[in-house]
């Protein structure tokens, strides 16, 4: 075999082993790294970019592991008295090994960026809820005067925006399902968008450590047909009332 199709043929076998090693890793990593539920419509888009660097991972290391065990096995010494052939330097190779991977980093932060921007950007008809962190309990305020300690209830299908304050030191809003979290910021006013997209019960915790019951500090997340949200209001102001009264 002449030495450039036998060259020819590595490159084949290691590319076609690249793409089936990618694939295997892919579905690997994909598979052992299990998320909580997607919750809201921001946690599909940041669940797709968490995917594709999955992807883009198994590749990379593909890439790299599959060369070099390649080598080790087929080109090893062995019995053979003959050397490798020595060269030094590759134009072509250099521009490639550079061009490439900045391309490929340009291309991710890109992605980055628009996702973020999909995330963090406020959605039209927002409820806006007031939250306030206090060491070591949540306090919600709704538009219309409702007040909750240490449990969320929200309406499915509804864009949300939090707006954050702090009482004391620095907290921060977490629900895994929804994935996006944000300081709380004593002196400062911090928001976060949601869009609720499915019903269920979920921990809210504070996700910066912030004292002594730090681990203490779980609101419950309640996300509700709109009928049952407004029945949970109506209950909600009433109790409020009652106390105003009986004070
Ligand atoms: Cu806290």
């Amino acid at each position: 075999m002449s030495k450039s199709s036998s060259d020819k043929r590595h490159f084949i076998i290691v590319a076609v082993l690249v793409v089936v090693t990618t694939v295997v890793m892919g579905i690997v990593l994909n598979g052992v790294l299990e998320l909580p539920v997607a919750a809201s419509v921001q946690a599909h888009t940041v669940d797709w970019l968490f995917r594709v660097h999955m992807w883009l991972i198994a590749f990379l290391f593909a890439l790299v592991s599959v060369f070099m065990v390649y080598s080790f096995v087929v080109f090893r010494r062995g019995k053979r008295q003959d050397e490798g052939e020595h060269f030094e330097g590759n134009t072509t190779l250099e521009i490639l090994w550079t061009a490439l991977p900045l391309v490929a980093v340009a291309v991710f932060a890109y992605i980055g960026v628009v996702t973020l921007n999909t995330v963090t950007s406020a959605p039209p008809d927002e409820m806006v809820i007031k939250v306030e962190g206090a060491q070591w309990l949540w306090n919600f305020t709704y538009p219309d005067g409702t007040l909750s300690t240490n449990e969320l209830v929200v309406p499915v299908d509804q864009n949300l925006t939090m707006q954050m304050s702090s009482k004391d030191v620095i907290h921060d809003f977490w629900v895994p399902e929804w994935r996006v979290k944000e300081d709380v910021v004593p002196g400062l006013t911090t928001t976060v968008h949601y869009t609720t997209d499915k019903t269920g019960e979920f921990d809210m915790m504070c996700n910066q450590v912030c004292g002594l019951n730090h681990t203490l500090m779980i609101a419950k997340v309640k996300v509700v047909t709109q009928e049952e949200f407004a029945t949970w209001q109506q209950a909600q102001l009433v109790k409020q009332d009652l106390q105003t009264a009986s004070r």
